[in-house]
């Protein structure tokens, strides 16, 4: 039993306290999980003490804690504890400057994650957690708390809810554990409604201005099947590319210049990915660098490119690099 791995290992080594580390940028799955399974822990082990810490917290995590009661340590004492816990953070580098701490006081590390088990931290953690089946870490505490004999309060339910509808982007890439996980969930107070109000990060409005913008001085242009748009706001390029997308165009270039800054995001749909194979990282963020003074890169559908110069001349480059790419 996995569980009973983690209860024998706190024994052994006398654990009167424990750190919970949630990688940088914490997102909702690594918090909601190592709250959850903080409960859990204090439930079979209540005088145990724990913290929980991250090196700063995603937009959407932040929004979380105005409704859930978990408590985040920005600066926790790693040196103090006995036995240090990895959450949803597959390696060390994933700490920051933390992982030098980590590492000259050797304190024993456990990792509960569901990222492929990289060699390094293999070697690192004395005890390894890890489901890369599972669609989230949230969904792997579930399992230890079931382990555990813990029923989860309301409270408990909703975080790894939470951490689930996150990390499978709202369900489209669960698998059919995830959503028997999301049933129990349920059944065990966790409400679908609330976490999608909770998910929803509210928009600005700036940002809505600058979205309205990128629409309103869109091109948009022909090529095969795919309509192609090209656009320019002085900020929030990249939420105005995804605007784009939603209003139904295949690829969206939007750039912009700030404080000498040339930004560029780019957004494609899924259907071009799959279909043209065209890799907007690899295939147009990066090789603008050849033709404008800059570094791109990114993801398969989602892309930017931070340089100086002429936008015009920029997003020009940047049609030509996707129009070339589509012939061949
Ligand atoms: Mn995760």
């Amino acid at each position: 039993m996995r569980f009973q791995s983690i209860m024998d290992f706190l024994e052994r080594f006398n654990s009167n306290f424990v750190v919970l580390l949630c990688h940088h940028n914490a997102d909702p799955d690594a918090i909601c999980s190592a709250y959850t399974f903080s409960q859990v822990l204090r439930k079979i082990k209540p005088d145990l003490k724990i913290e929980i810490a991250a090196q700063g917290l995603s937009k959407l995590s932040k929004q979380i804690l105005g409704t859930l009661p978990i408590d985040v340590n920005m600066s926790p004492r790693i040196e103090e504890a006995e036995v240090i816990f990895l959450i949803d953070t597959s390696t060390l580098k994933q700490l920051d400057d933390w992982m030098k701490r980590i590492e000259n006081t050797g304190k024993k590390l456990i990792l509960i994650d569901h990222h492929p088990l990289h060699p390094q931290t293999k070697n690192q953690a004395a005890l390894c957690i890890i489901d890369d089946k599972a669609s989230s870490t949230c969904e792997i505490i579930f399992e230890l708390s079931k382990e555990a004999k813990v029923r989860l309060n309301r409270i408990e339910a909703q975080a790894l809810f939470l951490g689930i509808i996150f990390d499978t982007k709202h369900f489209t890439i669960a698998n059919s554990n995830t959503f028997k996980v999301a049933a129990e969930l349920v059944n065990c107070g966790a409400s679908a409604e609330e976490a999608l109000s909770t998910l929803s990060l509210p928009m600005t409005s700036s940002e809505r201005i600058a979205r309205l913008k990128a629409a309103n001085r869109l091109r948009i242009y022909r090529i095969g099947k795919w309509l192609l748009t090209v656009s320019h706001t002085g900020s929030y390029q990249a939420s105005a590319a995804r605007g784009l997308l939603s209003l139904g165009t295949h690829v969206a270039v939007v750039g912009g210049i700030k404080k000498g800054i040339l930004r560029i995001s780019m957004r494609s749909s899924n259907e071009f990915y799959i279909t043209t194979g065209i890799h907007l990282g690899n295939d147009i963020a990066k090789p603008l660098g050849n033709h404008v003074q800059g570094i791109g890169g990114g993801h398969s559908t989602s892309a930017g490119f931070n340089g100086e110069g002429d936008l015009e001349v920029a997003l020009r480059e940047c049609f030509k690099l996707i129009k070339k790419s589509l012939k061949n």
